[in-house]
């Protein structure tokens, strides 16, 4: 069932991509199921990144791709604006009841991107309700990543993804980061030292004072950047700074929400409930483009007031709610539900961390961090080749049957969480090889 390649490389513009190197020596997958892909030389390669954080459930589950077969022949699109459909309320309520308590209103977008747009808009839009309409500043932290809109590259703190892009959105400001290796190196699960970091906030009060801002933004485990996990006390305490200056905090769970820390989301992980939720991802299992934004009650409460007849928030894309991606989120919290995922990472965790923490020792390996199902592996960078040591260790992994990513020079693991201990074996087993091989 593998469909080969017949056409040039030439016209795809690959995103996130070296895009002339990867045309000189092409990686293509034309076929997936359960834990594994398979190239277009047939080759069998084992999933360690749930494609993109997304696979939550593995690949070609039977339910979801049958629901969304079925969905496509029943009712393939219908219009989102003033008009509604089954499975969108289905889905709504399904992922509320998931959700921490108190937020319980979903808001549907596309991606992950379009989540971190919608949640930064309603923040704003929000205060403006209320009456506080000169809260529109907006606070993210170093090293964050909330897509690549301009919205999301403005909070977002990851030097490559802003530099190119001017100006971006003014009133803007940023948090420190919580990495701190000469404290924290290779611990397992949240790292003991950091929680005064959240004090950060308390500066950027005083700087711009609480009545211009209206939200915090930050992923409560930066995947993106390398698999920075919350000192412990880090996030409770920004929640305290927040509900101090009536500031609403949003946390972005595109990657941590759906099982991958041991809970269906990871401000139930940390016990720490943000107001708002972006997620996407894990939310279809990666098989439909979606994304949510889960608001709490008194947020949507705000909005619902004036003459019933006017649109509360403008607001919306033409494909939110799409029929084939709400089937595919119905079938795919069912999937979850049926074999216990959204749990199973707390099952795996002391076995996945205690494989990952055996590589400490092997060559370049400067510092291991594991929470959940979430793996970072930092290796030193060489003279002058930032990213090129961990992308050979990638390209030896890939070769020998293992798919892992890579960003900067920190490996990162987030298989899907129907993985096995013998799998778990096979990525360590794999990426010790290729560390060893690698110089
Ligand atoms: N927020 C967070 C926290 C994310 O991790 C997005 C927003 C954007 O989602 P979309 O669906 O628009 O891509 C993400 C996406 C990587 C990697 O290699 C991670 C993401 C995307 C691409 C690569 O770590 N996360
Ligand atoms: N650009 C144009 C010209 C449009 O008409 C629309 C939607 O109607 C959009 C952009 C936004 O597209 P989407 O709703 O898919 O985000």
């Amino acid at each position: 069932m593998n469909t080969p390649l017949d056409a040039s490389l030439d016209a795809y513009w690959m995103p996130f991509t070296a895009n002339r190197q990867f045309k000189k020596a092409p990686r293509l997958f034309t076929r997936a199921e359960g834990m594994h892909f398979w190239t277009d030389d047939g080759r069998q390669v084992l999933d360690g990144v749930a494609g993109l954080w997304c696979v939550n459930a593995g690949h070609a589950r039977p339910k979801i791709v049958q629901a969304i077969a079925n969905q496509s022949a029943e009712l393939d699109y219908a219009p989102p604006f003033q008009m509604g459909h089954p499975k969108a309320f289905e889905l709504a309520q399904k992922v509320a009841e998931l959700s921490p308590a108190g937020l319980n209103k979903v808001f549907f977008t596309n991606s992950g991107s379009e989540s971190v747009e919608t949640a930064l808009k309603m923040a704003i839009a929000y205060h403006r309700v209320r009456g506080e309409g000169q809260r529109t500043r907006l606070i993210g932290r170093e090293r964050g990543y909330h897509g690549v809109n301009f919205g999301g590259i403005s909070v977002g703190g990851m030097v490559a993804n802003r530099k190119m892009f001017g100006n971006m959105l003014g009133g803007v400001d940023h948090i420190r980061h919580t990495h701190d290796p000469a404290r924290n190196a290779f611990s397992v699960g949240q790292p003991a030292h950091g929680a005064e970091l959240a004090d950060d906030l308390e500066r950027l009060v005083a700087l711009h004072d609480a009545s211009t801002i209206a939200a915090v933004i930050v992923e409560p485990i930066a995947g993106s950047t390398g698999v920075l996990i919350p000192p412990v006390g880090y996030l409770n305490r920004l929640r305290e700074i927040c509900d101090k200056h009536g500031i609403l905090l949003i946390f972005d769970e595109v990657i941590t929400g759906f099982g991958r820390t041991g809970a269906p989301f990871a401000a139930q992980t940390f016990g720490v409930t943000p107001d708002l939720i972006t997620a996407a991802k894990g939310l279809t299992n990666g098989c439909v483009p979606m994304g949510a934004v889960i608001a709490r009650q008194s947020i949507y409460d705000t909005f619902m007031q004036g003459p019933e007849h006017l649109i509360e928030f403008f607001h919306g894309y033409t494909y939110s709610a799409h029929p084939l991606a709400c089937a595919a989120g119905l079938a795919t919290l069912e999937t979850y539900a049926d074999e216990g995922l959204l749990t199973r990472a707390a099952e795996l965790q002391g076995y996945f961390a205690e494989a990952l923490h055996s590589l400490k020792g092997l060559p370049n390996v400067i510092d291991i961090r594991t929470i959940g199902l979430v793996g970072g592996i930092e290796l030193s960078s060489r003279p002058n080749a930032p990213t090129l040591r961990a992308f050979d260790v990638f390209l030896d992994c890939y070769e020998a049957g293992v798919l892992i990513r890579t960003t900067g020079d920190t490996i990162a693991l987030s298989p899907p969480l129907i993985i096995e201990r013998a799998q778990i074996d096979q990525i360590v087993g794999t990426l010790a090889t290729a560390l060893k091989r690698v110089a």
